[in-house]
């Protein structure tokens, strides 16, 4: 399918989605959110990926929403479209591993964006924002609920309460991204982390996202719970066999998705 707003490239077994809106730093409109949405989903279902890189550009991830296209809008607009709603939860819904490789301004719904994704590395240029208080309204694809469980209230409040701007050495510290890299290395780190995702038994990668992301659902002893019988669930699996007994005979695992 012909994107307009995105590029989307599939190498070996990684798909990158790079968000492409060079004159409004990447604003997500919804054309945008509808070929994001499209292209996850293909990305999702295609047998050949294995992880998925979502990215910007050297200036930015993503400046927010398109505040042209909100701008007149009316509650009843935004109520009865569910405006960016089907799109948060096609994001969401993605199995296979996503990493959020993020370059400049990712503010707004660039960083709840990039909080969707399964984890993020950051090039040290990297400003994330929730700044949607200066506009009169308040974050609305998971930013005041997925920050404060990344970074904890006293920083999510700051960070939504004053518009700031935090940077990326300030984002690691808070637990926001997984790593800082230099600039130039950015897109060359977030593939060898994709390609070294790659390489593991992909039902195994996608047990890892369930197992993890449960724990933002649930209890700590449903967790826990849910975690075991995906553990017990792997030894059905031919890939434990393979991931096993390569360690026992010293010799690199050859999963097969089996
Ligand atoms: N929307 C539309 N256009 C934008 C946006 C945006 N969010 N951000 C930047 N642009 C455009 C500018 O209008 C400008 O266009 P033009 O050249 O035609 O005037 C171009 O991008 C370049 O921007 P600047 O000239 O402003 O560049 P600077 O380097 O001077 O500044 C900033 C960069 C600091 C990033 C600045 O552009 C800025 O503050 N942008 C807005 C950031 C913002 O407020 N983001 C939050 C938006 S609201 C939101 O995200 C809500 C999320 C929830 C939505 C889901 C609802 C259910």
């Amino acid at each position: 399918m012909a994107y307009e707003t995105i590029i989307v490239e599939v190498e070996d077994h990684v798909a990158t989605i790079k968000l492409n809106r060079p004159d409004a730093l990447n604003a997500l409109n919804s054309q945008l959110m509808r070929e994001l949405s499209d292209a996850l989903r293909d990305a999702d279902g295609n047998e050949k990926v294995r992880c998925i890189i979502l990215t910007g550009s050297a200036k930015a991830f993503a400046a927010g929403a398109d505040i042209k296209e909100m701008s007149d809008k009316s509650f009843v607009d935004m109520f009865l479209s569910d405006y960016f709603g089907k799109e948060h939860d096609a994001v969401t819904r993605v199995r296979k591993p996503i990493i959020a490789a993020v370059a400049g301004y990712a503010l707004g719904g660039g960083c709840e964006l990039a909080m969707m994704c399964d984890f993020i590395i950051a090039a040290d240029n990297a400003k994330f924002g929730q700044p949607e208080i200066n506009l009169g309204v308040v974050a609305g694809i998971g930013g005041t609920q997925r920050l404060t469980r990344f970074v904890g209230k006293s920083k999510a409040m700051d960070m939504h309460l004053t518009g700031r701007f935090m940077d990326a050495e300030e984002a690691e510290r808070s637990g926001l991204v997984s790593r800082v890299v230099p600039a130039k290395q950015l897109m060359a780190e977030a593939e060898a982390a994709a390609n070294k995702i790659a390489e593991k038994s992909r039902m195994t990668a996608m047990a890892v996202k369930e197992s993890v992301n449960r724990a933002f659902e649930t209890t700590m002893s449903e967790g826990i719970l849910f975690e075991r019988r995906m553990f017990h669930a792997m030894f059905a699996t031919e890939d434990q066999n393979e991931g096993m007994e390569a360690f026992l005979e010293k010799r690199t695992a050859q999963f097969r998705d089996k």
